[in-house]
């Protein structure tokens, strides 16, 4: 029997104990946050400056000597990250923004039976309160995004479910605004898709997701392993359960939904013609027509299924969902598939199945309690990619050399040896290899990324080849590894994709069934994934000027061109990843450098330093929204940040910009938000996936700051004395 919880009216104040919560760390850098029940189970493992950072408590830290000039503000930005870093090395952090995560965690654990703590439930609902518009109660696609159907149907499904009252003014507030958007009906696909498998939305109003593309032969031109990897890897296990047209038991909260979502009643909606409703509150990527064809055929094609070519697609999904599980220890690539796999798994294998208890031990790694409560994050972290960052900064501002330092850079050294790949995954099917990489997040999680490849390997190079105290962890071979893996990403125009080779064409994109987000059909190239890439190709030269000589150059050469190729005609580049053009330009240019092209010498560096200068703020800083990404132009964020203005400083350094001004500008800027403890306030929100939605590299506030000031402290002092007669 459903009981609602108590919950308060406001959710400043934590709804559990926050002096309980720790956050594991282990297994080559699994988060797991756990609440302590008892007293003495709290002495025997005492809250760090880990859990108490992200949990948003004082550390207690002394204020740190004002810095003289920019390297010692670096110096005690370091001071403080330090004691962020874990003991395994690595640095944990929160990766939340997108908001339409949680309710997969919520909705996916609801239909599978899966259970949660008192205090984690507590918490997430606390969070999603902290995060409704303080305007209209409704939540966005992101953490600052405006409210739509797709946000507001889907959190306020996963309040109910955690067990919030309908009358709780939190939820009275969010249903008048869901229904003056017009009532759950309009959500997109995605959202659809969740509420039909927890029963509260019918089948026949979605478009078909038919497993039986996964027969096809794959020399097929739209065959799905020409998608991008996080496309296709959320279309199997959808595929299974379109097929096999999954819903919850109707239960008495489940009719309670069905009434509270939609502004009509729900038994006489006509369902169909709500496949292509789609808000335009929500809208971003609009069906193309052939989409619209095709999916009037597939919907005639789904009242004649013949039922064992149906069966035979459902057991091939199935099949490909088990190769994911398996290749990732249950992790799976993303926090969508994963709740998706798990569902899959629960109808297949049942709930007393391994796989079962698998995913419901590594469902807890993507679950981050933070300041405001409990969240889903994007991944099951970005360990590789913040220790990658930081490590680098170090090393080339010299603060690695120091003596407080170093214990912490042996530490970041082997905590990057154990997250290199070794092998090849077991299931090889549609898959890259691994052999050499570095990803994301961690190494159990399993999957090559071509820039994370490279800043997991510039990190080893700098920290093995410049600084004379750490062991040499990482063998040639395994360099020479990841450098073979590099090269195998090179796509035929130059650039490099985010995880795989370009395998589809771009007309795919015609077919982009998500509405909610762009370009996610196949992979593209990216300056900043092609910089990564060649930057440290370009080192790992240095260091081995034999090995595979003629291809590390071709390859460079080649994706020089890709770059010159990407830049806008203002001079900037179009970021993906991070917001939006400070980010991506920052990575251009750091790979022009490489070649010599700078400010002196190249037309297009100078119109990129122009296109930066001509964004600068009266206040000395950069600032620029996440919308930048969604139109593909500058858009001024209200505020300037100090992370872009670390990006477009840094840009200007690798550039050469002779004239010191802005880039002293700059600095003052970043050094007068620096906190007395020597960290720094977050500010807006630094990154962005599939053109719409953001999401946040909390640690790059400590990271890029640290290196920009450092590298700005050597650069001014190099100007200045080249600057005299
Ligand atoms: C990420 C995070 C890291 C990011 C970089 C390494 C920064 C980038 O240079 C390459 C692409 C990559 C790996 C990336 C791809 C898309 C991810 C995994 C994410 C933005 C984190 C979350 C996002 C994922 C798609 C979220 C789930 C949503 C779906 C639409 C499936």
């Amino acid at each position: 029997m459903y009981q609602p919880l108590s919950i308060p009216n406001s959710a400043s104040t934590p709804f559990s104990d926050y002096s309980r919560w720790r956050l594991l760390v282990n297994d080559g850098g699994r988060h797991t946050w756990h609440y302590l029940k008892t007293d003495k189970e709290c002495e025997e493992w005492p809250q760090n400056s880990v859990d108490k950072f992200w949990l948003g408590m004082d550390l207690n830290l002394p204020d740190l000597p004002t810095p003289k000039d920019a390297l010692d503000a670096a110096r005690n930005g370091y001071k403080f990250y330090k004691h962020l870093q874990s003991h395994d090395g690595h640095w944990a952090g929160e990766y939340g923004g997108p908001m339409f995560l949680l309710p997969g965690l919520v909705i996916g654990s609801y239909v599978t039976g899966m259970t949660f703590t008192e205090q984690e439930k507590l918490e997430m609902i606390r969070y999603l309160m902290n995060r409704a518009h303080p305007e209209d109660g409704g939540w966005g696609i992101h953490v600052e995004g405006h409210s739509t159907v797709f946000g507001t149907a889907l959190n306020y499904t996963a309040l109910r479910l955690l067990g919030m009252d309908a009358e709780h003014p939190v939820c009275v507030k969010a249903r008048a605004t869901l229904h003056k958007l017009g009532g759950a009906t309009s959500t997109p696909a995605w959202g659809k898709f969740w509420l039909s498998i927890l029963n509260v939305y019918e089948w026949e109003g979605n478009n078909p997701v038919p497993p039986e593309v996964w027969l096809l032969p794959d020399w097929f031109p739209f065959h799905p392993h020409r998608w991008w990897i996080h496309c296709r890897t959320v279309y199997v296990p959808m595929g299974y359960l379109y097929g096999v047209k999954f819903k919850a038991e109707e239960d008495d909260l489940i009719l309670a939904l069905r009434q509270e979502l939609y502004t009509e009643n729900y038994y006489s909606i006509d369902w169909p013609a709500q496949r292509n409703n789609v808000n335009k509150v929500d809208l971003y990527a609009p069906h193309s027509r052939l989409f619209d064809t095709i999916n009037v055929f597939l919907s005639s094609y789904e009242h004649c299924t013949l039922p064992p070519l149906r069966r035979t697609a459902i057991d091939r999904a199935y099949e490909l969902v088990v190769f994911e599980d398996e290749n990732t220890e249950y992790q799976t690539l993303g926090p969508v598939s994963k709740m998706f796999n798990l569902i899959v798994r629960t109808h297949r294998d049942g709930p007393e199945s391994d796989a079962y208890k698998q995913h419901l031990i590594k469902r807890q790694d993507f679950m981050w309690m933070g300041a405001e409560g409990m969240m889903m994050c994007g991944t099951n972290g970005s360990q590789l990619w913040d220790i990658g960052f930081i490590m680098q900064a170090l090393v080339e501002t010299g603060l690695a050399n120091e003596e407080e330092n170093r214990e912490s850079c042996v530490k970041a050294l082997e905590w990057l040896d154990e997250a290199q790949m070794r092998e090849d995954p077991k299931h090889l099917e549609y898959r890259h290899s691994t052999k050499g990489a570095w990803g994301f997040s961690t190494k159990e999680q399993g999957y090559t990324v071509s820039d994370c490849t490279g800043e997991g390997l510039k990190a080893v190079m700098y920290l093995q080849f410049e600084l004379d105290f750490t062991p040499k962890l990482v063998s040639e071979r395994r360099m020479c590894d990841a450098v073979d893996l590099m090269l195998s990403l090179q796509n035929s125009n130059g650039g490099f994709a985010s995880y795989e080779l370009i395998r589809g064409s771009p007309w795919l994109e015609w077919l982009n069934p998500a509405e909610v987000f762009g370009d996610i059909m196949i992979e593209y190239c990216y300056p900043e994934c092609t910089t990564s890439v060649i930057t440290s190709l370009s080192i790992f030269r240095k260091h081995y000027p034999n090995y595979r000589k003629e291809d590390i150059d071709r390859t460079i050469r080649n994706a020089i061109k890709y770059l010159h190729a990407a830049q806008k005609p203002e001079g900037g580049w179009l970021g993906s990843w991070g917001i939006c053009f400070t980010y991506a330009t920052q990575f251009a240019l750091e790979s022009l450098s490489l070649v010599g092209e700078t400010y002196e010498t190249s037309e297009r560096v100078r119109r990129a330093c122009q296109f930066l200068i001509g964004k600068q703020r009266a206040d000395g800083g950069w600032g620029e929204s996440y919308k930048s990404c969604e139109q593909g132009r500058w858009i001024d964020h209200a505020e300037t940040q100090h992370v872009q203005t670390c990006w477009a400083v840094m840009s200007l350094m690798y550039a050469k910009y002779p004239y010191p001004e802005p880039i002293e500008r700059g600095v003052r800027l970043v050094m007068s938000r620096q906190l007395p403890n020597g960290s720094w306030p977050q500010e807006a929100i630094e990154g962005v996936f599939n053109k719409t939605c953001a999401i946040a590299y909390p640690n790059f506030k400590f990271s890029f700051p640290i290196w920009m000031l450092g590298k700005a402290h050597k650069y001014l002092a190099e100007l200045k004395s080249s600057a005299l007669p």
